[in-house]
């Protein structure tokens, strides 16, 4: 469903983005790297109406994806934010109209589009959930584990999260550390909810490798080929029995048609930072649910303003398996929001205040600031 009913527009006066290096509890090791800071962007969209936060989600090197914290902070002080300002009055629905003749760059446009959209939300007192549809007041939550020493810590790591109540395990691997990894995690703890996230590390010459995972009873192979690879993902699809899903292949609702169409994936991680916002992230849940593909919530170890938002998201009816919306403590021990998300009963609550529903901690944003600049009409 499209947005029921949309946003007023907001008057925009500027905006201010902060550069933030936020420790992580313990190293998080994906195939493509180990960070122990998470670094990322805030942005808060100044209004005569009190303004609203959003998040730029990349990282700070071009790993995960080719966007990386320094581009995003070129482009969105260079050129989004100065375009959206050209516009003075500006309604969250126009935003990734305005940025569309700049190519790429979603998870800065993602970022200056949630701000917007917290802003009018706010102004009338709407909460981001029921803007978006959200038919949930919680989410189940699931967690990212990532790649250990040894798989002796790894179960012993994925022990502590399922004693935490968390409801779905995903392992992170890469080539060495998979079936070995997953085979630990199943004999230590039965037939737990599981699955695994390659980010891109294989390639199809690792079939059989990957078609030893098949045995494991997974509820999916999270990217496993590289993000341009859909023809790639479409041939292994029909050697395994695991499902395939697609995270970094998923840049818009056009790559979701895509990768349906070729049957390169029967399951798709949805990131509004990795397709360039919660609307573009709208439009993939609906399109998957027409078309009866499952869709779950990913996330890119947000602080508590992309996690609240997250949250709103995966409460969408087509939202059907549980989501990386872990609680905040699975990644910090200090948040920047007043009220960081905890884990109930292996569940996570949608806010309900106006906007994102979280307020910021303005000492923690002060504290965990390197870089900060204001832009104005
Ligand atoms: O936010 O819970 C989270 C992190 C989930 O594993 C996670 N994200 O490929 O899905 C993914 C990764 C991307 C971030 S890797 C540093
Ligand atoms: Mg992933």
């Amino acid at each position: 469903m499209p947005i029921a009913s949309p946003a007023a527009p907001v008057t925009l006066e500027g905006f201010e983005f902060r550069v933030l290096h936020v420790p992580l509890v313990a190293p998080f090791t994906t195939s493509f790297g180990t960070e122990s800071v998470r670094e990322v962007i805030v942005v808060r969209a100044l209004t005569s109406d009190g303004g609203g936060w959003g998040e730029i989600v990349t990282q700070a090197d071009p790993l995960y994806s080719s966007e990386y914290t320094q581009g995003a902070w070129d482009v969105a002080l260079r050129f989004f934010g100065p375009a959206l300002l050209d516009r003075g009055s500006v309604a969250p629905e126009e935003v990734a109209t305005i940025l569309e003749p700049f190519k790429g760059h979603r998870m800065a446009k993602a970022g200056l589009e949630l701000a917007v959209l917290d802003a009018a939300l706010r102004a009338q007192g709407r909460p981001l959930g029921e803007y978006l549809g959200a038919v949930r007041d919680r989410v189940p939550s699931g967690v990212s584990v990532g790649i250990q020493r040894d798989p002796a810590a790894l179960v012993e790591n994925v022990g502590g999260y399922l004693d935490e109540g968390y409801v779905r395990i995903k392992i992170k691997i890469k080539p060495g550390r998979d079936v070995g990894d997953t085979a630990a995690v199943r004999d230590a703890f039965g037939a737990i909810p599981l699955q695994v996230d390659a980010n891109s590390a294989y390639t199809l010459a690792d079939v059989d490798t990957l078609a030893e995972l098949d045995r494991f009873d997974l509820l999916l192979i999270e990217q496993p080929l590289q993000e341009d690879d859909l023809v790639d993902h479409a041939t292994l699809a029909t050697r395994l029995t695991t499902p395939v899903c697609l995270d970094e292949s998923i840049t818009s609702a056009k790559a979701a048609t895509d990768a349906l169409a070729l049957g390169a994936a029967s399951v798709i991680n949805i990131k509004a930072g990795r397709v360039g916002g919660y609307l573009e992230a709208l439009a993939i849940h609906d399109l998957c649910r027409d078309a009866g593909i499952p869709v779950w919530c990913g996330g890119m170890l947000e602080t508590g303003i992309g996690r609240a938002a997250n949250a709103a998201l995966a409460a969408l009816p087509g939202f059907t398996l549980p989501g990386d919306v872990s609680a905040s403590d699975r990644f910090y021990l200090r948040d920047i929001v007043t009220e960081p998300a905890v884990l109930e009963d292996g569940h996570v609550r949608v806010p309900t205040g106006p906007g994102l529903g979280v307020d910021i901690d303005p000492v923690a944003l002060e504290d965990f600031t390197v870089a900060r600049d204001v832009i104005r009409r």
